[in-house]
């Protein structure tokens, strides 16, 4: 029986990583932060399990990426196979509002972790979140050796994160590798990205409850999968025989116009009678067109998406739209 640790397991992709590994039979430990509010592990609900219950194989600890010790301890005690570094401060926009904390997170707990593994000595396989956010304005299609431009405090960080599992992997032979993800999601995205909030307006204006939603640019290109998918890529490449770094992506790309329009029309809508224009949702720098080349995880480890980003609107515009009906 395998053993994973999950940073950001509360989190969009830790939610569905947990589904996939539990259901391979891992014992699973993951690390959430501490709230006032009870709440923060709601998309754990599903596979929770009590701590009274003999055999379970879900374990929660509090922590932080930015505690150094607590990292050291858990890698020592838990002794993972197979460690995922989820955790990020993740919202581009708000990286310009909070770089400090945004670098502090999202770089350096990257090499926190990297560190903590290697001072346990544990023959531990480790996958770094990277982003295609990192090629900031690099022409598309994105592939491996495309030269990253990051535009954001977000990008940069996690280019910093990139090189150090890189640089881990150079210096000490650990086996720690990048996937390079392009966008991706679910109806268990967070609520201020710009699909689940069009998603979750098209539901709200479908049932009476709004008349329309502000965005910022509706010209930027993105490529969006399926967040479920792009879990099972993560499991594969720490199965694969090397570690290599990989784009994970669809190849096929919308502007966000084209996700809202999809969205209205699936609730028999139209985008231009609720789509409002608001400065605010600008980005200083923006990145304009990420449209990744998926063909080396393709070729090398079987890998392949197969929801598109129009098949995703429909899937969360009726999940929304379910979630309000029955006031979920
Ligand atoms: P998400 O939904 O924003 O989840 C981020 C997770 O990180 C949450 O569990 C969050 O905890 C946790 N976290 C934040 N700050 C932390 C800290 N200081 N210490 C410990 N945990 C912390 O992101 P996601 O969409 O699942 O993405 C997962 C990872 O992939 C992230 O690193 C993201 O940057 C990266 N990525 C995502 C995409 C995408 O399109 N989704 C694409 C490329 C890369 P709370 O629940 O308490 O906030
Ligand atoms: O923006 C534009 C915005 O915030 C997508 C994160 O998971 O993917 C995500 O970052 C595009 C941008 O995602 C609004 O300017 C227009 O061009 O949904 P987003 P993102 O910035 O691409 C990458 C790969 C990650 O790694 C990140 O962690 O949509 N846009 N109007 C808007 N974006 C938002 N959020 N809100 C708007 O109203």
């Amino acid at each position: 029986m395998k053993t994973a640790l999950i940073t950001g397991i509360s989190g969009q992709d830790g939610s569905y990583l947990t589904e996939l590994l539990l259901a391979k039979g891992y014992v699973v430990h993951g690390i959430v932060r501490r709230s006032s509010m009870i709440g923060n592990t709601s998309r754990l609900d599903a596979v929770y399990q009590d701590p009274h219950d003999s055999g379970r194989r879900l374990f929660l600890h509090h922590g932080d990426v930015t505690d150094a010790g607590l990292l050291v301890n858990l890698i020592r005690d838990i002794r993972p196979d197979e460690v995922y570094n989820l955790a990020a401060q993740s919202h581009v926009r708000v990286s310009f509002d909070l770089p400090d904390y945004t670098a502090n997170v999202t770089a350096l707990g990257a090499i926190r972790l990297l560190e903590a593994v290697r001072a346990s000595g544990i023959d531990t396989r480790i996958y770094q979140a990277s982003t295609s956010e990192m090629f900031g304005t690099a022409a598309p299609p994105q592939h491996e050796t495309t030269v990253f431009h990051p535009r954001s405090p977000y990008g940069v960080s996690k280019l910093f994160a990139h090189w150090a599992t890189v640089n881990y992997r150079e210096s000490y032979g650990m086996f720690a590798v990048n996937g390079i993800a392009f966008n991706h999601e679910s109806p268990r995205r967070g609520e201020t990205f710009v699909t689940r909030k069009i998603t979750r307006a098209v539901a709200r204006i479908a049932a009476g409850l709004e008349k329309r939603v502000y965005l910022g640019n509706l010209d930027a290109v993105r490529d969006w999968g399926y967040a479920p998918e792009y879990a099972e890529a993560m499991w594969l490449m720490l199965q694969h025989g090397e570690p290599v770094d990989y784009v994970i992506a669809t190849g096929r790309a919308a502007t966000v116009r084209d996700f809202a329009d999809a969205a209205f029309s699936h609730a028999g809508l139209d985008w231009r009678d609720h789509v409002e224009h608001d400065d605010r949702y600008e980005r200083p720098a923006e990145v304009p067109e990420l449209v990744g080349d998926p063909a080396k995880i393709e070729r090398e480890i079987g890998w392949k998406a197969r929801v598109y980003w129009d098949e995703l609107a429909r899937i969360m515009v009726d999940a929304d739209r379910n979630a309000l009906r029955s006031g979920t």
